[in-house]
């Protein structure tokens, strides 16, 4: 035996299960109800321990946190060696475990991952190890006690970070995975973090005239105090921030009427911030992950500037500075190539992003499904992968193929060599491991400096076409079946068909419908010229899908009725 059964055991009855529990290591790992997760942590814990085993004992990081969702939520999710989320095909280990029924079960599911990832985890030279971190959720202080629990029960060893946002971990685990290596990636700290971001960020900035001061809404999250920490790292000379939302010990104000996703779902600015016409602001979340901006136009119209708007100003920034440059990629042959930019994006980007980015950028789009990790791994297949999510979270990625021709490439004129010393730069700037907040806002206010360019400025790129994103509760959203990176549904049979139906009635109408993955709902995203016509496709949709395919609980009047034959009747 590899492992001490009799102690896993013993720690596992000081986690209990939850009876009639279902838990499924989903799209941004588990998260639910705090009250719920103490077994699970536990649990993931030791799925920790077999992962570093698995690995050769890298280090692997655990982050508890539950983002943007309500306070009396929680959750943890793995972070691969180089700061990627857990392997998919490892997320069923992770709901086996977790929903074990029995000690002796338990005992059973990890010696089932033993054998089918051949670990050998008798080898003492490889010993594994854990580091995390958690949110400024009250729940967490004791969740993390259990996934130190879990931890110990296999033996491993764990480094607890305190509080840290959840790019923070990320980046710490990279660090610590790559220290002494020609990949080093950085100081394994907050303090190492603060201080790559804030010395690229002056040198991107140096000697150009400062922007107007940005109001931050941290989601009374831990991106406050974080940020703040940032801002005495670089100098208020450097970066003019004005952090509001930031009250992380009163109850009930995590992420309540605040933070990147409630500006998003709700098309406002947060409450706790007065914004004024002219103003620039941004928002984090919970978990400062994601990243939105907006501002307020002179007719008095609230302006946002999203995770597309970021993209495509990221997009084309580096694609510019790189035609300055004259950067090209060495190709083992011994030929060049030019660097190959890529956007990647869900079916909630804005269908005129995906036409600018197209079009004018001249900038291949690919689609994924929604969840950071399916983006991330279509971004890694280009020099520089951009990739947003329309709600703010996402980055940049350059191939080492891209990092190596900035470092090396010698530009011969002024131009050449400032456009060089922004690119390398940016390739610190930018957060390689994951989406991130802060670096994403460093990245945002870096390009805005260089150009010289307003909120207003940047928006002018193209105009969003109205959107709306609706929520059904339905019996069970298990039955919904995407395809096509969710822009369509191959099952129930028949649904799909009634949506095309519907959307071919509407100028630029684009419709689809997806079982949310952190939530009990189905989710309706519809698209259209106009304000009025995406109401109303939005509307009709919804009202197929709860009158026909297990709506719940009071139907919303605002949803449309149809006949057999797909007319509105009510
Ligand atoms: C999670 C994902 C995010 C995705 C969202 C979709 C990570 C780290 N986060 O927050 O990328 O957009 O889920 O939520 O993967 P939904 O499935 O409820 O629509
Ligand atoms: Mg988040």
């Amino acid at each position: 035996m590899s492992f001490d059964p009799a102690l896993v055991s013993s720690l596992s009855l000081k986690h209990p299960r939850p009876h009639n529990a279902n838990f499924v290591y989903g799209t941004a790992g588990f998260r639910m109800k705090a009250e719920l997760l103490d077994s699970v942590m536990f649990r993931v814990g030791i799925l920790a321990v077999l992962r570093s085993k698995k690995l050769g004992g890298k280090v692997i990081g655990a982050m508890i946190t539950a983002s943007h969702n309500p306070e009396q939520d929680n959750g943890i999710k793995l972070v691969e060696p180089l700061g990627e989320m857990l392997l998919q095909s490892w997320e069923g280990y992770a709901t086996r475990l977790a929903n074990a029924a029995t000690e002796a079960d338990l005992v059973q599911a990890i010696n089932e991952i033993i054998a089918a990832e051949q670990i050998d985890f008798g080898k003492l030279s490889t010993k594994a190890n854990v580091v995390c971190a958690r949110d400024t959720r009250p729940s967490g202080e004791a969740l993390v006690a259990a996934v130190k629990d879990g931890v110990a029960a296999l033996g491993g060893s764990i480094v607890d970070y305190g509080f840290k946002t959840t790019p923070h971990l990320h980046y710490i685990t990279r660090c610590l995975n790559t220290q002494g290596t020609p990949d080093a990636y950085g100081v394994p700290t907050e303090e190492g973090y603060n201080d790559k971001l804030a010395a690229a960020f002056k040198t991107i900035t140096a000697g150009l005239p400062r922007l107007s001061t940005l109001h931050l809404d941290a989601a009374n999250g831990i991106g406050a105090p974080a940020f703040k920490k940032f801002l005495e790292t670089i100098g208020s000379e450097h970066l003019s921030v004005h952090i509001v939302n930031d009250d992380i010990h009163s109850k009930g104000k995590l992420n309540s009427k605040c933070g990147a996703d409630f500006v998003k779902l709700y098309q406002t600015k947060p409450e706790g911030l007065d914004l004024a016409p002219g103003q620039r602001a941004a928002s984090f979340d919970g978990d400062a992950d994601r990243l939105v901006y907006y501002y307020i136009d002179d007719n008095g119209t609230f302006k946002l500037l999203d995770g597309d708007k970021i993209a495509t100003l990221a997009a084309g920034f580096i694609m510019e500075q790189v035609r300055i440059a004259k950067v090209q990629i060495h190709k083992p042959d011994g030929t060049k190539a030019p660097l190959h930019v890529g956007l990647v994006q869900t079916a909630y980007a804005n269908g005129s992003s995906t036409s600018y980015v197209k079009n004018t950028l001249q900038v291949p789009v690919v689609f994924t499904q929604t969840g950071v990790k399916h983006l991330h791994h279509a971004a890694e297949h280009f020099d520089v992968g951009v990739y947003f999510e329309a709600n703010g979270h996402g980055t940049v990625l350059f191939s080492k193929e891209a990092t190596h021709a900035f470092k090396t490439t010698q530009g011969s004129t002024p131009e050449e060599h400032r456009a060089l010393e922004i690119l390398r730069a940016l390739a610190d700037l930018i957060n390689q491991s994951v989406g991130d907040a802060t670096s994403d806002l460093l990245m945002v206010e870096a390009i805005l400096t260089v150009k010289q360019l307003s909120l207003s400025g940047w928006d002018k790129a193209y105009a969003d076409l109205p959107s709306r994103q609706e929520k059904v509760l339905v019996a069970q959203r298990s039955i919904f079946k995407p395809i096509n990176a969710d822009t369509e549904l191959a099952e129930p049979l028949g649904l799909q068909d009634k949506i095309n139906q519907q959307v071919q009635k509407f100028n630029k109408g684009r419709c689809f419908v997806r079982p949310s993955g952190t939530e009990d709902i189905v989710r309706v995203y519809a698209e259209a010229e106009t304000r009025d016509e995406t109401e109303t496709l939005s509307q009709i949709v919804c009202g197929i899908v709860f009158d026909g395919y297990g709506g719940v609980g009071e139907r919303p009047a605002k949803f449309k009725k149809v006949d057999a034959a797909g007319n509105v009747v009510a």
